[in-house]
Formats: structure tokens, sequence, C-alpha cells
């Protein structure tokens, strides 16, 4: 397998579950700072233009959360759950992740994280307050959702706790509250605990794509 990444928010929650998973993945760094995502060869392995992706023999698979399921159900591991309904949890959290709470802390991300990455100018409040409001209206009811609860569902480590999550490890250049809500600060530490989650990217970039 081929896992293409570069150093930002979606590839870390696909980096991290290959790391956990000891997945036997070639990681194939790819530049954003260069355009790599727009050339004619990245193209034609995801014509989206955006990383990650992963190729599995013939499976060529884009967007992060079906890669982190992928993986997961390949090498037989219960982050991807045995029982229906619980999978079908981890789409409803994936689902909403992708609509709601990611899609709010994914451009606070932007403003605060990519922009000085690639020397984009300083985050637009225009943008920053309205994606800080939607945060706080969805974090609520994540925090809610984590009362009484190790993980998401219930209490075992799922790839929906690995998507969800995947903002929160840039909480502090993100300027994200997270002490008004306790119970999602006590779940990332959890999560701080896992070597993978904390160290999710290849040493160095192998090669360019
Ligand atoms: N929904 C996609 C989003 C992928 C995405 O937005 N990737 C960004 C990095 S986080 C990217 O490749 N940006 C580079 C570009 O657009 O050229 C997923 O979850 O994989």
């Amino acid at each position: 397998m081929k896992l293409y990444y570069a150093k930002v928010l979606n590839p870390r929650k696909v980096c991290a579950v290959a790391q956990y998973l000891n997945s036997p993945v070639e990681y194939v760094y790819v530049n954003l700072g260069r355009g790599e995502t727009a050339s004619p060869e990245f193209l034609k392995v995801n014509p989206n233009g955006k990383v990650p992706v992963l190729t599995d023999g013939d499976l060529t698979l884009w967007e992060s959360d079906a890669i982190i399921c992928h993986l997961a159900r390949k090498a037989g591991s219960n982050l991807w759950p045995a029982d229906d309904a619980d999978k079908i949890e981890v789409l409803r959290w994936s689902s909403w992740n992708a609509n709601h709470f990611t899609r709010a802390t994914g451009a606070l991300y932007f403003e605060h994280v990519i922009k000085s990455m690639f020397g984009m100018g300083d985050p637009d409040p225009a943008e920053v307050d309205p994606a800080m409001a939607d945060f706080h209206k969805f974090a609520r009811v994540l925090d809610d959702h984590l009362t009484g609860r190790q993980f998401l569902i219930g209490d075992d480590l799922s790839v929906a706790d690995f998507a969800v999550a995947v903002s929160l490890p840039y909480a502090g250049q993100m300027k994200l509250p997270l002490g008004d809500y306790p119970q999602i600060a006590r779940w990332h530490d959890r999560l701080n605990e896992l070597p993978a989650w904390r160290n999710p990217f290849p040493p160095s970039p192998a090669k360019a794509a």
C-alpha cells in the first residue's frame, strides 16, 4: 500500500491510524508548498487534488475517513467495530464531524495554521468569528456526548475518535478554548497517551509524489 500524505490536518488522522495499526504502508510525501497536489501525475491518483490518498493493489481510495476505515478493517482491528450498530455510529460521527465540527475547526486551522505556514497573511476575523461560533455550538454537543464515555462509541477506541479529534492537536495555535469543554479535553488527553496520536508522521519525507 502507498499512503500519499502531507504534514497537515486530514493526512494526520490517516498517518495516526496507520502508525497505530502498524499498517504496512509506503509513505509518499506530497509537497503542498510546491503545489504537487495539482501536478498531472498526482491528479491521476486523486482527481480532487487533495491528500491523503491510499493505493492498495487495484484500489485507489481518497477521503481520509474512508481510508482509516479501510486500514482498520484490513488489519482486523476493532478500531472498525464488529457490531453493525457501532458501524452506523462511526458513520454518524464521521458525517457530523465533516459537516459540523471539523468544518468549523478546519476553517480556524486554515486561518491560524495554514496561512502562517504558507505566508498567506493574518487570520481574517470575518472568517474566524463565525467559525469560532460554530465551534462552540458543536463542541457543546461533543462535550455532552462524551460525559460518562471514555471514547466516542462507548468504551472502545474507534476510527471515529481519530476522525473527530483531528484538529485538537492544533488547539493551541487555533486558540480553541478547550478549557470550556472539560470532557473534550479529558478525551483528547486520553488520545495523547497513544504514541501514534502524538507522533503520527513518518520521520522524514521519503520522496515527492
Ligand atoms: N475531505 C478530504 C479533505 C482533504 C483535504 O482537504 N486535504 C487538504 C489537506 S488537509 C489538501 O490536500 N490540500 C491541498 C490542496 O488543496 O491543494 C479528506 O478528508 O481527505
